[in-house]
């Protein structure tokens, strides 16, 4: 019985008797949906404004799939990160005002949601603000490879500001929907260090044997939605198929123990 299954949605009247917060960090809530907060409209009106900046759009390739985003996503660059701030100073002056005002907007909600006293973009000393979201595309025939993300293993020994973080979430805003496929599963599974055996390296993600027999939750997002997930469970995303599924997404941290302070970054 898929007892991991227990997805839960909030809609703007709601608010709000409960925080979701620990459910999310421990995955006892393996995701909590936003719906309703961003109408059809808005979603519309940010994937046309996105045409006009198509040649900032990046895609990197490896053996087993491929990512189509605009705007750095951190754990690329962890080696060299002064790069990361530098792809986001070039792509920055293009981003049309709309994705800025969603971000913005989407940042609100998921505080007041989870009652978090802040949620800001991240700082780096030197190195200037985090990029505080990317956009992904997914076209038809793409999928994600089973993968998880954790910045304070991806990234240690950098010394980089999101490393200090206690725990990692991350929130995704669905854009445009696919015409089918594009689930999300998440398996109830958080990575651990012996896990590495199951990587092939210098592909993307991981091997199925290391979730072998683990419970799922699935998810097939809706334009207009926000989900949160905690993203060091194994995650994947199924092959689109259809109109491109678009989504706009940044990782946060809790940087305090009580859990009311947030840092994003993607
Ligand atoms: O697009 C999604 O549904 C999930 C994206 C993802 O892999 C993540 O947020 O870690």
């Amino acid at each position: 019985m898929a007892i991991f299954n227990q997805i839960r949605v909030i809609n703007p009247t709601m608010f709000v008797e409960r925080t979701w917060l620990d459910d999310i960090v421990t995955a006892r809530v393996p995701l909590l949906v936003l719906r309703g907060f961003l109408t059809a409209d808005a979603s519309q009106a940010v994937v046309e404004d996105l045409t006009r900046c198509r040649e900032k759009v990046r895609v990197s390739h490896y053996p087993n799939g491929a990512l189509t985003t605009l705007g750095p996503y951190l754990a690329k660059y962890t080696s060299a990160p002064e790069n990361y701030f530098t792809e986001l100073r070039d792509i920055q002056p293009s981003l049309p005002d709309s994705l800025m005002t969603l971000k913005e907007n989407v940042y609100r909600w998921v505080q007041r949601a989870l009652q978090l006293e802040t949620l800001q973009t991240a700082q780096e000393p030197g190195l200037g603000a985090y990029s505080g979201s990317i956009v992904r595309f997914h076209a038809n025939g793409v999928a994600n490879p089973l993968h998880n993300d954790h910045i304070v293993r991806d990234a240690a020994d950098s010394g980089l500001a999101v490393t200090h973080i206690l725990h990692q979430l991350s929130c995704v805003v669905c854009l445009q929907e696919c015409d089918s496929g594009g689930v999300l599963r998440v398996y109830k599974k958080k990575w651990r260090q012996e896990d590495e055996l199951f990587k092939t390296p210098g592909e993307l993600g991981y091997q199925s044997g290391v979730v072998e027999e683990c419970e799922t939750c699935e998810f097939s997002p809706r334009k207009g939605d926000i989900y949160i997930f905690n993203p060091v469970y194994y995650h994947e995303i199924d092959r689109v198929a259809g109109d491109t599924r678009i989504t706009m997404g940044f990782f946060f941290g809790l940087t305090d123990k009580k859990m009311k302070n947030a840092i994003a970054w993607s």
